[in-house]
């Protein structure tokens, strides 16, 4: 661990701001990183008072308005080193991913992956911010549309993807000529001190303006809320819950800025009769265990067929059994501890309501005792239905609710019977299932899949989702344009002034 921390620049107290040179503030309040792994507190950090917030959003200004002058292939140039540098310090990054936040290793790893993957597609992306170019309906006229750096751009992530979240917004905000300032989760401090040091080195070297990344670890109380009202601020991009995201869009849409809002997933994977079963157990698996059941993507209902439901069910509770649960840095553990005890607790809280509702607990659901912490829990599968209250709502925690479906309408009708919308699968070998599972009338979630998991998501396509999951897009396809202006260009070459609409205004 002491290697791990010291190759990453990590101290025992560090500084929690950071606007091209590093803000020691005392006055914002220590925060401890504590790993859930084990309850020992990593090191600490000063969190932000509001003052030097300000000093850390006034230089993000300043910085855009150097930056954005910068050819877009030339920013293209210095996320390239980020991704270079990235690439040198994988392990070392996911392994403090792991520490902080408790996701197994290959996947701590995996997300210095996908930050690695989006900095070679912000690359590329640099290179074609592209407008459209359209014909005007008024002679000897040309109209274009161009994409414009748009501004500071405000980044809020969550504990569970405390890398991969902000590079998916930073790469492309960067190309885009934006600067960023990021509050990252209070849960994961240092893995964002890391970051933003491995970054640094780049920006240093190739000269780019102090304050293009900012970083503010701080209080929601404090550095939250002036963040989400800042008017400096034309676009927050905000990872959590419903609830919360519910605040940021308001606060957000009060000053009329922007906001990217990844919210909850109540995510669903519909087992067809059709289906490949042994394939779908394996990826219900990944989806409802992978993270320990903290992830957005996360499948937490499966919508079974009746004729194959208690075979699923059966293969499901064997695979269940066969988790190794434990320390997460350890090579073969598959899930580790829960983020902290109010995750635990809302858990159970769960599993409480189930049984009011005489739902059947079919694997799991019990505190594990004789840990190295209080966090460990078993993944756990129930029976339910999926009007049940308890179903509707998403427990950011390993609990499967397993529901059962006749007509492959009532699949979807009941997959869509929830009020979140981020991602969806069907396990279907049946051409016209799957169709009709990603048509117009199928899933209405923003991500829909055949044959793979809810989570797990590659960055080249747009990620985030619909209903109380929140809008907007971020990581691939053409998600960047949240981060540029759009304007539109009308040149008249002629001598003329013919209006549009063929009005004409006086003698014209
Ligand atoms: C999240 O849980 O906030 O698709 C993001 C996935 C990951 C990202 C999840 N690539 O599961």
């Amino acid at each position: 661990m002491e290697d791990v921390l010291k190759k990453l620049g990590i101290e025992s107290v560090n500084a929690g701001g950071f606007n091209g040179q590093w803000i020691d503030d005392d006055k914002g309040g220590i925060l401890k990183s504590v790993s859930p792994i084990d309850n020992r507190v990593l090191a600490e950090v000063k969190q932000l008072s509001a003052e030097s917030y300000e000093r850390v959003v006034a230089r993000a200004h300043n910085a855009f308005l150097q930056w954005r002058l910068v050819p877009a292939p030339r920013r293209g140039e210095v996320v390239r080193q980020i991704g270079l540098e990235l690439r040198k310090y994988k392990k070392e990054l996911g392994a403090l991913v792991t520490l902080e936040m408790g996701k197994i290793r290959p996947e701590g790893e995996g997300e210095v992956q996908e930050m690695i993957d989006i900095a070679d597609f912000a690359v590329g992306l640099s290179r074609q911010l592209c407008g459209k170019t359209m014909h005007s309906e008024r002679p000897s006229h040309r109209m274009y549309d161009q994409y414009h750096p748009l501004g500071v751009v405000g980044v809020v992530t969550a504990f569970n993807f405390p890398v991969a979240v902000w590079a998916w917004n930073t790469m492309l905000a960067l190309v885009c000529g934006d600067s960023v300032v990021w509050k990252p989760s209070s849960h994961t401090p240092l893995t964002a001190i890391a970051c933003m040091k491995i970054a640094d080195r780049v920006l240093k070297a190739n000269q780019v303006p102090d304050g293009v990344l900012g970083l503010a670890v701080g209080k929601g109380s404090v550095v939250g809320n002036m963040l989400v009202a800042d008017r400096r601020i034309p676009l927050i991009s905000f990872t959590g819950s419903t609830a919360m995201g519910k605040k940021v869009g308001q606060a957000v849409g009060e000053r009329l800025g922007r906001a990217i809002l990844e919210l909850g997933g109540n995510n669903g994977i519909v087992v067809s009769n059709h289906g490949d079963l042994s394939m779908a157990v394996r990826t219900i698996l990944f989806g409802a265990v992978g993270t320990a059941g903290q992830r957005c993507t996360s499948t937490r209902r499966i919508i079974v067929q009746e004729s194959v439901y208690d075979t699923v069910l059966e293969r499901l509770v064997k695979a269940y059994q066969s988790v190794r649960i434990g320390n997460p840095m350890e090579e073969g553990t598959l899930m580790g501890p829960l983020v902290s005890r109010a995750a635990v607790e809302d858990m159970m809280r769960a599993l409480d309501e189930v049984r009011k509702l005489n739902g059947r607990i079919v694997a799991g659901g019990e505190e594990l005792k004789n840990m190295p912490s209080d966090l460990y829990v078993s993944p756990c599968i129930v029976e339910a239905e999926n009007h049940w209250p308890i179903v509707q709502e998403e427990t950011f925690a390993p609990i499967l609710y397993a529901i059962k479906y006749k007509t492959i309408e009532d699949a979807i009708r009941l997959h869509n019977d929830v009020p979140q919308g981020l991602s969806s699968s069907i396990f279907t070998l049946n051409l016209k299932e799957a169709e009709y599972f990603l048509s117009h009338a199928g899933s209405d979630c923003g991500i829909a899949n055949v044959n793979i998991s809810t989570s797990g998501a590659e960055i080249g396509g747009a990620f985030g989702g619909e209903k109380e999951t929140g809008h907007g897009r971020e990581s691939g396809s053409d998600s960047w344009k949240q981060y540029m202006r759009q304007q539109t260009n009308t040149i008249n070459w002629s001598d003329a002034l013919p209006l549009a609409q063929g009005i004409h205004f006086g003698d014209e």
